[in-house]
């Protein structure tokens, strides 16, 4: 069935990712809950590389090529999907709560991610500067505690604002086994992941993230 209007070619998805990234493991979820077909490609000339420099100047991952148009960032990719796949809506609702989504996805991708980022560099010599990991996993605690009163009560509708927690709280979970800290996912944001695993799209990512994230933490 197609919507009218709409060609009987329909042009592939293109995504540029690496199968640890958490953006991009953000991005499939997006895919997935839309029920999109996409074609996942490793970045040419490799992460980092000059030559995906050149294809997708700001270098990072995920990107999508798409009808033409190439756009890296994946809230921009999410976004784009939305409108050019407006069903089901991920951005549904009033001007005040479409605000609020992005308000959510904006503090996931600009506060939290970014706190379990800084982490990285640890990964290898967890007990090289246990004084700098501390400090590192009190912002950790800080972002969390901040996130509480943004979370939607009821996540019944898998908005864009969710797709990025579930993946970055599977990288909390095992950097506090990496590090042999005491867990720091309070109920709520327990409660409200329970309830995101709902949607098929976001159990089925996780169900191959998971996995896929342990080994490569083992393996560092
Ligand atoms: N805000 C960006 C962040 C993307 C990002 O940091 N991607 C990582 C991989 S998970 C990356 O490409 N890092 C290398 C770089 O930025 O050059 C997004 O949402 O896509």
């Amino acid at each position: 069935m197609f919507r009218s209007g709409t060609p009987l070619f329909l042009p592939m998805l293109k995504i540029y990712a690496v199968p640890i990234s958490l953006y991009c493991a953000k991005l499939r979820i997006v895919l997935r809950h839309k029920q999109l077909d996409w074609e996942e490609v490793p970045p040419p000339g490799g992460y980092g590389s000059d030559e995906y420099r050149q294809r997708v100047p700001a270098g990072n991952l995920p990107a999508l090529e798409h009808d033409g148009l190439l756009i890296a960032d994946s809230e921009a990719i999410a976004e784009y999907l939305n409108e050019e796949f407006p069903v089901p809506d991920m951005l549904p609702g009033n001007p005040g709560q479409r605000a609020h989504i992005r308000s959510l996805s904006r503090f996931h991708d600009t506060r939290l991610e970014p706190a379990v980022r800084a982490l990285f560099p640890h990964i290898a010599a967890p007990d090289s500067e246990p004084d700098e990991l501390n400090r590192l996993w009190s912002v950790l605690k800080l972002r969390l505690h901040q996130i509480d009163g943004l979370l939607p009560v009821e996540p019944s509708i898998l908005t864009l604002g969710d797709c990025g927690l579930p993946i970055t709280a599977t990288w909390i979970d095992a950097l506090t086994h990496h590090f042999k800290f005491e867990p720091i996912i309070n109920t709520t944001f327990q409660n409200y992941l329970r309830q995101l695993q709902q949607h098929d799209a976001v159990s089925t990512e996780l169900k191959d993230y998971r996995p896929r994230l342990n080994k490569w933490l083992a393996s560092q």
